[in-house]
């Protein structure tokens, strides 16, 4: 099976590191490519970032049909690669393809291992990104805390910007403060650091990127893909004005 990472931001490193997560974890036979948009955001720390990002997710999304259509290597599931899981609903109208966001990934599998865990993001604005989630996916009586470490999303990609340090300093807080049996680590860009803050932490560490990989090989191989009947179906046939005149059908 092929499944198609997509980072939403525009940072071509955290792109490969997050597909060279994906891939550690896959199974033998599973295929991890990752990709991001052309244009956007080169970090998304906002809604506003947010709500742009979801443009060129859906632009991949449409990248990845129209390659399994003319011949290339079909995508058999996607995942969105960025903590607040940009554009998912619209996303799955546009595929068959089971669509998951790392967030929602994660928390599933928190939910499996323990009755109360806590996120770890990155800055503290993105917090009430990541509640507002936690409540329309149903887990927010699971999450006792939505902490931030205080850290650019692109410091994750700067070594000298002892961000690991400060993302260990926050898990240890929230051991410690929050009645909590693991830790949800809140950004796709955190991919590559789950060993070290597992180590450190001495908690249960579930990151998104690796859970999303995970949960997309079991739906692919229970033959569970985007339902098309009711609100997921395929976008109705209409015609997009302007610069969006490429939507159009
Ligand atoms: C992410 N931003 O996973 C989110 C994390 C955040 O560029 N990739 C980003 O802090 O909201």
């Amino acid at each position: 099976m092929h499944i198609r990472l997509i980072n939403p931001n525009t940072t071509a490193s955290m792109t490969a590191k997050i597909g060279v997560a994906g891939a550690r974890v896959a199974a033998a036979g599973t295929q991890v490519s990752a990709t991001n948009p052309d244009a956007g955001p080169v970090s998304i720390e906002s809604h506003f970032d947010e709500a742009v990002s979801a443009l060129g997710v859906l632009d991949e999304i449409r990248r990845g049909e129209r390659e399994g259509a003319d011949g290339g290597e079909r995508v058999d599931a996607y995942v969105i690669a960025c903590f607040g899981d940009p554009g998912l609903l619209a996303a799955r109208e546009l595929t068959t393809a089971p669509v998951i966001g790392i967030a929602e990934a994660a928390f599933h599998l928190a939910t499996l291992i323990s009755t109360r865990f806590s996120v770890v993001t990155t800055l503290g604005r993105t917090c009430i990104i990541a509640e507002h989630l936690l409540q329309n996916y149903g887990f927010a009586h699971h999450c006792r805390k939505v902490r931030a470490a205080e850290i650019p999303v692109l410091d994750l990609e700067d070594d000298g910007a002892c961000a690991l340090g400060r993302i260990i300093d926050e898990c240890r807080r929230a051991k410690t403060e929050d009645g909590i049996g693991a830790i949800v680590l809140g950004c796709g860009g955190m991919a590559d650091l789950t060993d070290e803050i597992r180590e450190a932490v001495g908690l249960p560490i579930v990151e998104g990127v690796t859970a999303a990989v995970k949960l997309a090989e079991s739906l692919v191989s229970l033959r569970l893909g985007t339902s098309k009947h009711g609100d997921l179906a395929f976008p109705r046939a209409k015609t997009f004005t302007g610069r969006f005149d490429y939507l159009g059908s």
